[in-house]
């Protein structure tokens, strides 16, 4: 058991003390299609969401010595593309980065991919869970809620990109069902700094109305014990 960690608008987690063994350190979509050169975002011609990468993997590297479950998660759609509703495609195609098209990193958010892959600096490693979804929240046709369930998991340590897109969408639905949230916001990044800003923002309004944030810093620091 460790102290409580510094978080706005509340000292997190709201129940005292952060249990490793009921709080899981879940990473979305670090994928090469997401912050690498040459993938979906880098084909929207946005620029790379890479800031979050280092502290990222420094906070991965103390949540396996101190024993919390890791999970990652994979943003990407069968190659025949059955799972990807046909506005998404739509989307994608007219902003000019086609889900399924053939790109410097394959095929784009296609499973199996090298653009669908985890990036080096944060990839799992053995016995970490991975999920793959088809959709922008990690809860949506995925077994991660069973996973959490089976596990004793109450509460959940978010970093991933986007942070106004796949991280918010998965917080969200996370604190819908209960599960007691914490943002790291140097852990996250979007492909737009005002709507990082925002979604960031937006968690901590009503009190925290999607949970609570804190710089990976302040989570660091209370793992130190
Ligand atoms: C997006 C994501 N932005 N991982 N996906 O389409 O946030």
């Amino acid at each position: 058991m460790y102290p409580a960690c510094d978080a706005t608008p509340y000292t997190w987690p709201y129940d005292g003390r952060i249990d490793p063994r009921r709080t899981a350190l879940i990473c979305i979509d670090w994928q090469v299609d997401f912050c690498g050169p040459g993938g979906y975002v880098d084909r929207m011609g946005y620029e790379l969401p890479r800031d979050g990468l280092g502290p990222t993997a420094r906070v991965l590297a103390r949540a396996r010595e101190t024993g919390f479950t890791v999970i990652h998660t994979r943003e990407g759609h069968r190659p025949d593309l059955s799972d990807c509703p046909a506005n998404k495609l739509w989307r994608s195609k007219a902003i000019g980065a086609g889900i399924g098209d053939p790109g410097p990193q394959g095929r784009i958010l296609v499973r199996g991919e090298p653009g669908w892959e985890i990036v080096p600096e944060v990839a799992p490693i053995d016995g970490e869970l991975i999920i793959d979804k088809p959709g922008k929240g990690s809860f949506y046709a995925t077994d991660l809620d069973l996973l959490l369930r089976n596990r004793g998991i109450t509460h959940l340590v978010l970093t991933g990109i986007t942070t106004d897109v796949c991280v918010h969408t998965t917080m969200r639905d996370a604190n819908d069902r209960g599960y007691e949230c914490l943002l790291l916001s140097d852990c996250t990044g979007a492909t737009d700094r005002g709507n990082h800003e925002a979604a960031l923002k937006m968690v901590t309004m009503q009190g925290g109305v999607f949970g609570a944030v804190a710089p990976s810093e302040a989570f660091l620091k209370a793992l130190e014990g």
